[in-house]
């Protein structure tokens, strides 16, 4: 039976990216009754029915899952957030950011909207939070062509994720890196400061010198449900890189003596603001076990 990826998912159906072109399946039941559901992203094996629609009959095995964005087998998490319009979430990046370890992507976080900063420095104090954990920054605009070639080579060769809140510039800087996608895009809205929700659907898009990049839907919210609080800590790479010299093995790095954790923040060698997300995903991982 023929095999393919699905490619993007609307209201019951999944399209598989096959020689021929986008096959429209329906999931077999058997996938609700086990509530399994296909995502974009998964490797499916489907039997063809008519020409061009079919049946997914199996999900194969998935080397990473996200929920939020849903999306399955993808190797890169592109974090998108904007420096203007709306302002940099540096607490909902780190929630991604959380997620995006856990699964053990590699991880490039895009700053858009560049174009809107007089100077650098925001940038550089965004960066100076991001780089001790290893992460790389990179500024962007679609109004100036920042950084787009940028993206394009980080992109190549692998499946790639771009995740962050709606209106961040997600679908604008896909259209620039690959014109033939022409996303639809939407302002923001001036008096909430937010934007409007304007891609509904994740979608994998093939890029030209190989490799694909999904666009999904902004979100505002990320929790960590199915977290253990023994588990966070490796989910911040500088956090976890130092975990090894503190005092007691399972240490949490909220009060205990001879933690090399604290240490490091008191040092400046972590930044206050991943330290202080850290503690309060800790707390939020606390309340949900208590309920
Ligand atoms: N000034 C400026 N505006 C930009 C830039 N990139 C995107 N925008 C604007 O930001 C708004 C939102 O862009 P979208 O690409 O729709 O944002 P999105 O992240 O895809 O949003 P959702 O689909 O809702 O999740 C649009 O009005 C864009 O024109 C940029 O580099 N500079
Ligand atoms: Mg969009
Ligand atoms: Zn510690």
């Amino acid at each position: 039976m023929p095999e393919g990826r699905i490619v993007r998912a609307v209201s019951g159906f999944y399209y598989v990216r096959s020689s021929e072109g986008d096959v429209q399946c329906r999931a077999r039941g058997i996938f609700k009754k086990k509530k399994e559901s296909p995502l974009v992203g998964d490797r499916v094996t489907y039997e063809e029915t008519d020409p061009m629609e079919g049946v997914v009959t199996r999900i194969h095995p998935r080397s990473t899952e996200l929920l939020r964005p849903p999306v399955a087998n993808v190797e890169q998490a592109v974090v998108v957030g904007s420096l203007r319009q709306p302002g940099f979430q540096p607490e909902l990046l780190d929630r991604f950011l959380v997620h995006a370890e856990r699964e053990g992507l590699e991880v490039l976080i895009l700053l858009t909207k560049r174009d809107l900063l007089e100077d650098g420095d925001e940038v550089e104090r965004i960066r100076a939070i991001y780089a001790p954990a290893g992460y790389r920054v990179l500024p962007t605009s679609v109004r100036t062509g920042e950084g787009i070639e940028a993206v394009k080579r980080a992109l190549q060769g692998q499946l790639s994720v771009f995740a962050g809140p709606s209106g961040a510039g997600k679908s604008s800087l896909l259209n620039a890196v690959l014109p033939a996608a022409d996303l639809q895009t939407g302002e923001v809205s001036k008096k909430l400061g937010r934007g409007r929700h304007t891609t509904r659907h994740v979608e994998i898009l093939d890029l030209p010198g190989g490799g694909q990049v999904a666009d999904t839907p902004g979100f505002s919210q990320l929790s960590f449900g199915g977290f253990e609080e023994t588990e966070l800590g490796a989910c911040f790479p500088e956090l976890a890189a130092r975990a090894p010299d503190c005092r007691f093995r399972g240490c949490l790095h909220r009060n205990e003596p001879g933690c090399r954790v604290k240490e490091a923040v008191e040092e400046g060698e972590i930044h206050p603001s991943r330290y202080r997300n850290y503690l309060q995903f800790l707390e939020e991982i606390n309340e949900q076990r208590r309920y």
